[in-house]
């Protein structure tokens, strides 16, 4: 095969020195963080979607991206010829994990049983250069939102065999999951969701989509698939509501549907700002609910409000993210998948070296200051003052259950009033985490 990037070289680590745009500044596999090599703590993703099969269009424009490995039909052989070139991108790069949609890596043929064998055809190179390159599925899922059948939905569909369909393709997604050795398993409602309330029995579809994730919990026990399911919030787009809209909001529906033990978060950047928070507030929630698995990388844009998919470059955005993960544990399954797109201006193929290079190094730096914060235990320390009134006396009494409303009235009364505030020092807290950037 031809090679698809033959000015690019393997990148490499040249320190914060460096004025190379095609090395890592942070980014140093090897280099251990706290007993931890950064590969492992890090356990980067490049997504196939956006990176091998965005042809970077817009609503007001078509794509303007330029592959030139691209023979501009979508025949298996095109897909397997594209899937060495992402392997090549990805060992040049150096990112250990990548994920991919079904539809994402082979064509959707006439019928299901042709867009399966399509699927075979490719994941056997998908095979074969996991094998000669060492890289590892991080996830796999299935689109079950492109094609028109899924136009009202896929689990949630008002159309019986739209959900037939969509578990068929689950299945076989499941099986080439299983079949690559893939760590993990997502679920990103495309259309689960509503347009309009008129016409949405909204019970009904949490049911199906419960039922549908029931049946892929089941199936892949059948199958022996042991990696880890995920689900990932986003509250709209396509959709006007999507169900699964937040980390909040997927932990009550995991555990009102007794899902809670076997799937955990996958969440993105740019969906947690869409849902009106940050992506700080989206990690403190799983990880406060043990469900914190895995990361979509990205970041979206001030003055656009939707999904732009942006490559991570803010520090203090993967300052915030490392910081909660590591408070949780770091990763098991997960990782830092670059759910990222580049822009439509940045259109030849090194474009895709230097978005990765970019958000890779943001989230070594974010990691070497996060555990430099957590090493100090100053932020720790002063969090544990703030608190400091729950670890004894009264209130360790009422943590461990031993007081009542009335008890506490009693102790009231008899105080008059309770013991002044202290300050929450908020300003005195940011500028310690910038004395860390
Ligand atoms: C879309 C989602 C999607 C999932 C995978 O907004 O981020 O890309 O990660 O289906
Ligand atoms: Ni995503
Ligand atoms: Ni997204």
């Amino acid at each position: 095969m031809k090679a698809a990037f033959p000015e690019i070289e393997t990148i490499r680590f040249e320190g914060p020195e460096s004025k190379n745009p095609l090395a890592f500044r942070h980014y140093h596999a090897d280099e251990k963080v706290g007993g931890k090599t950064m590969r492992d703590h890090l356990r980067f993703s490049v997504v196939y979607w956006h990176t091998f099969r965005n042809p970077l269009a817009d609503p007001f424009g078509p794509g303007t991206a330029v592959r030139p490995w691209e023979d501009g039909t979508d025949s298996v052989e095109n897909a397997q010829n594209r899937a060495r070139v992402a392997f090549e991108f990805m060992q040049k790069l150096g990112n250990p994990y990548y994920a991919f949609h079904d539809r994402d890596v082979a064509p959707e043929g006439a019928n299901l049983a042709e867009s399966n064998r399509n699927l075979d055809a490719v994941v056997k190179v998908l095979k074969e250069e996991q094998q000669r390159t060492g890289i590892k599925l991080l996830w796999g899922t299935a689109n079950l939102f492109s094609n028109r059948r899924y136009m009202h939905g896929a689990a949630t569909s008002p159309n019986c065999e739209a959900f037939a369909f969509a578990a068929a393709q689950v299945k076989k997604a499941l099986d080439v999951t299983k079949e690559l050795g893939g760590q993990g398993y997502t679920f990103w409602g495309g259309r689960e969701g509503y347009q309009n309330l008129w016409n949405t029995n909204m019970k009904r579809e949490l049911e199906h989509l419960a039922k549908f994730l029931h049946m892929a919990v089941d199936y892949a026990k059948e199958i022996g698939f042991t990696g880890q399911f995920y689900i990932e919030p986003k509250p709209k787009e396509p959709t006007k509501h999507q169900y699964d809209a937040d980390a909040a909001a997927c932990c009550n529906f995991l555990r009102e549907y007794g899902l809670i033990d076997h799937l955990k978060l996958n969440l993105e950047t740019n969906h947690a700002t869409l849902a009106g928070h940050t992506m700080h507030h989206e990690m403190e929630v799983a990880g406060s609910s043990g469900v914190l698995g895995s990361i979509d990388a990205n970041t979206g844009d001030m003055l656009l409000g939707w999904d732009t998919d942006q490559f991570p470059t803010d520090i203090y955005l993967t300052t915030q993210c490392m910081y909660s993960l590591l408070k949780y544990g770091g990763f098991k399954t997960g990782g830092v998948n670059f759910d990222a797109k580049v822009r439509r201006e940045s259109f030849e193929p090194v474009d895709l070296f230097h978005a990765h290079i970019g958000g890779m190094d943001a989230f070594a730096h974010g990691l070497k200051i996060a555990h430099a914060m957590m090493a100090d235990g100053k932020l720790e320390g002063l969090l544990k003052e703030r608190y400091a009134s729950w670890d004894s006396g009264l209130g360790k009494e009422i943590e461990s259950g031993k007081q009542s409303f009335k008890s506490l009235e009693k102790i009231m009364l008899e105080k008059g009033d309770a013991a002044p505030n202290r300050s929450g020092r908020q300003e005195m807290i940011e500028n310690l985490i910038n004395t860390y950037l």
